[in-house]
């Protein structure tokens, strides 16, 4: 019996991933390296800081506590002349009618992202005040994939972590929904989302009635 879904924010309901991705490029650039999509893919989900420390371990820079609080500065203004920009055209297909689906069946609904700028972003695209409960950056001291962002929301919505379902588009996603004991649905590619319960590649070819049955079946 499913009873609640967590929707991850970046990768899931819009498409800042992308714009992490080149705001972190522009700051490794800036340093005289480069990094790959697939590095890229080790860093979705994972909190600022965390991932400021293995970009630099990858480009071998070794800085102070202080100078790396620059760069973070640096990479989240880079970051944020992107999200400014967006509007609820950004919203990613097949999301708006998921979630109305979602509403009309019941489901309570939570966001479960590490972004200390997830209300920001929230607002900018007009979905605030949309979820039952939304956690963000700003409530946890785990990034994923410690799974602390996904029990908290389970636990605001008040809902067993057995009766959740949650939509990931990062490894270290899945892996924090799979340590909270949740059915983890990947957005994405199966080759890289190893470790989810089921992969579609985007809401947008997808019903709240088929993932149901889908989680039926495989809970059998
Ligand atoms: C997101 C992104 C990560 C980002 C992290 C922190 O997590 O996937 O790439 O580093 O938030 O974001 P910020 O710098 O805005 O605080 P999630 O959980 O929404 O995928
Ligand atoms: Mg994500």
């Amino acid at each position: 019996m499913i009873n609640a879904f967590l929707f991850d924010l970046d990768g899931v309901l819009v498409d800042t991933a992308g714009f992490h991705y080149q705001a972190w490029r522009r700051m490794a650039n800036s340093l005289g390296f480069d990094f790959t999509h697939e590095f890229n893919e080790t860093l979705k989900g994972v909190s600022r800081m965390d991932s400021l420390n293995r970009i630099l371990d990858l480009g071998r820079v070794k800085l102070s506590e202080e100078q790396k609080l620059i760069l973070a500065a640096q990479k989240n203004s880079w970051y944020l002349e992107l999200v400014n920009q967006m509007t609820p055209a950004d919203i990613l297909p097949g999301v708006n009618a998921f979630l109305e689906q979602t509403k009309r069946a019941g489901i309570r609904t939570a966001l479960g992202s590490v972004s200390k700028n997830a209300p920001l972003i929230l607002e900018r695209v007009g979905m605030t005040g949309l979820f039952d409960a939304v956690i963000d950056g700003t409530k946890i001291t785990n990034s994923k994939p410690d799974p602390e962002v996904f029990l908290k929301g389970a636990d605001e919505l008040n809902v067993p972590a057995a009766q959740c379902i949650v939509f990931e588009d990062a490894v270290a996603g899945i892996e924090a929904a799979k340590r909270a004991g949740m059915f983890a649905l990947g957005i994405g590619t199966p080759d890289v989302l190893t470790e989810a319960d089921l992969v579609v590649p985007s809401l947008e070819h997808l019903t709240v009635a088929e993932l149901l049955a889908a989680v039926d079946k495989a809970q059998g």
